[in-house]
């Protein structure tokens, strides 16, 4: 058996099921291998950003790693940006890097870079493997790695002579490490405090955005008073009819600084404490009060979950629904069309238990209120603010929940760093609907501008914020890629296309041209 039919073995041994790659010539005796090994789908992104993304969008979705297959350092950072949102999104995470063999490296040939320098950048473990023999332990390893809570990109280099040397048996599934338990002691100074009655928020990340555990959170504030909150941006959260309703950290500084206000504990559950995303010149950049106590009740590889509910029957906080989404949709809108208008359609006419993938940037500003009402959904963030996530995790998504409706709304700015996507929905039959938000322009970047006082700028300012001349034409770019795609510039248009798009199966995109 070689390195590489081991490698891959190994993997599938411990439950991993698709690969995405981008791969090249040190990867070729990795790609004769997949049909050696079964078990192992795989999935070809024209661009390792696309790979990257949709591994990430498969994380947070199968609670489970897939792998990539990178080429050398250039392919590796091209996939760098969505490697890096998935840092943000403590999504595990098997990133293997082909290399030159062991013997070639040090003549220097073209392909040569630091790949050590660029993974260091996002990933949690490293490895280059020594020989074709290390291979079992050194998947292994990456998957324990990969797991470990709460959840981390690891990454393998992999020599090519590793992967064609003769190695040895594939390793068993490995032992995986679960979160650390949260000491009583901890759950019971939080309770303390919840008991004072002073104002106090809760901030939720990881697991706590699911349905489990904002019903837990929802009895510990119903009984103590506290509010719930989640970060602006978050990996996975549930949302939607029946499921507890939360407030989100704005993403501009002074809301943000409103809604903290007068908080007199903030209790940090698996994340640390919020951070506005820049600082803005003139202005503050920490959000939590001076006066504020922080308490932390869970760190990220605690077990978070645990700990809620520990503090529930600690605090014995009833079963409560008063906080819950009722689940009663909008009404279609009519008329001109805002990007308001898009997700209120939206939330009146998706199916149950979609996936949002939330790349609209300026158009998504409030989608969390235009969309209540909506049936129950999974929501999906740009974790790490870096743009381009959109559609390669929704395509991931897709991937690892082929019974569910996917919904990727995307900005177009966004949209076009990795637009590739749309081929991979096509080729492997994915059931995506792409919503681009068309404004044609890099809208939120204006919106920094006038902050800085420039309403008006410039020729040559205005020229890099803006995505006119030529326009871009989405409906062709999708049919281009296979994917079949329409225009909307009214409420109606958009509705009409949005049913279809429902009604059929399959990857479409509707472009919104916004005013
Ligand atoms: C990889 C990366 N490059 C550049 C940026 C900086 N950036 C932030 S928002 C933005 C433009 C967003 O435009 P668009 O996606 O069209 O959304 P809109 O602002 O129009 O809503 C850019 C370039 C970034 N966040 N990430």
């Amino acid at each position: 058996m070689t390195g590489a039919q081991s490698l891959l073995q190994t993997l599938v041994n411990g439950g991993v099921e698709i690969c995405f790659t981008n791969p090249g010539t040190s990867e070729m005796h990795f790609i004769a291998a997949v049909d050696q090994v079964p078990g192992m789908r795989t999935v070809l992104g024209l661009f390792e950003g696309v790979c990257t993304g949709a591994a990430d969008g498969y994380a947070r979705m199968a609670g489970k790693p897939a792998a990539t297959l990178l080429h050398l350092g250039p392919g590796l950072g091209n996939g760098f940006a969505n490697l890096h949102n998935a840092r943000r999104a403590n999504s595990p995470m098997i990133n293997i890097v082909g290399d030159h063999t062991t013997y070639h490296l040090r003549h220097d040939p073209p392909l040569t870079t630091d790949i050590e320098s660029i993974v260091r950048g996002f990933s949690g473990w490293v490895r280059r493997s020594r020989s074709a023999e290390d291979i079992p332990a050194d998947a292994a390893d990456a998957l324990m790695a990969a797991m470990t809570p709460p959840g981390q990109v690891a990454t393998l280099i992999l020599p090519a002579d590793c992967s064609w040397n003769e190695s040895r048996e594939p390793g068993p599934a490995p032992l995986l490490p679960r979160p650390v338990p949260v000491e009583q002691a901890t759950i019971r100074q939080v309770a303390n405090v919840l008991r004072m009655r002073e104002p106090v928020v809760i901030l939720l990340s990881g697991t706590l955005l699911m349905e489990d555990g904002l019903r837990l959170a929802g009895r510990i504030s119903h009984a103590t008073g506290a509010r719930i909150m989640g970060n602006r941006v978050n990996a996975r959260s549930q949302r939607g009819a029946g499921r507890v309703v939360i407030e989100r950290l704005p993403y501009p500084i002074a809301p943000a600084l409103e809604m903290l206000q007068r908080t007199a504990h903030l209790i940090l559950v698996g994340s640390p404490p919020p951070v506005p995303f820049f600082a803005w010149q003139g202005k503050p950049n920490w959000i939590v009060p001076k006066d504020c106590r922080m308490h932390v009740l869970a760190r990220p590889e605690e077990d978070a979950l645990g700990a809620m509910q520990a503090l529930a029957d600690e605090l014995g906080a009833a079963t409560d629904s008063s906080s819950v989404d009722p689940g009663i949709r909008p009404p279609l809108p009519t008329g001109e069309i805002t990007a308001e208008k898009v997700w209120r359609a939206l939330a009146a006419l998706m199916p149950e238990n979609a996936i949002i993938s939330d790349e609209g940037v300026s158009s998504s500003r409030d989608a969390d209120n235009w969309t209540i009402g909506a049936p129950p959904h999974d929501w999906l963030n740009v974790t790490g603010g870096s743009i381009g996530q959109g559609l390669p995790v929704a395509t991931g998504a897709a991937l690892a929940c082929p019974g569910r409706k996917v919904f990727a709304m995307e900005s177009d700015g966004a949209g076009m760093y990795t637009l590739q996507s749309l081929w991979t929905q096509a080729r492997e039959r994915l059931d995506v609907v792409t919503v681009i938000f068309a404004n044609r322009a890099y809208k939120i970047l204006r919106g920094e501008l006038r902050q800085m006082g420039i309403a008006d700028p410039g020729p040559k300012a205005a020229a890099v914020l803006d995505l006119g001349n030529p326009n871009l034409d989405w409906v062709k770019l999708a049919e281009g890629m296979g994917v079949p795609g329409s225009r909307a510039e009214t409420c109606e248009d958009f509705t009409d296309h949005l049913q279809d798009a429902i009604r059929t199966r399959g990857p479409r995109l509707i472009e919104v041209i916004l005013p």
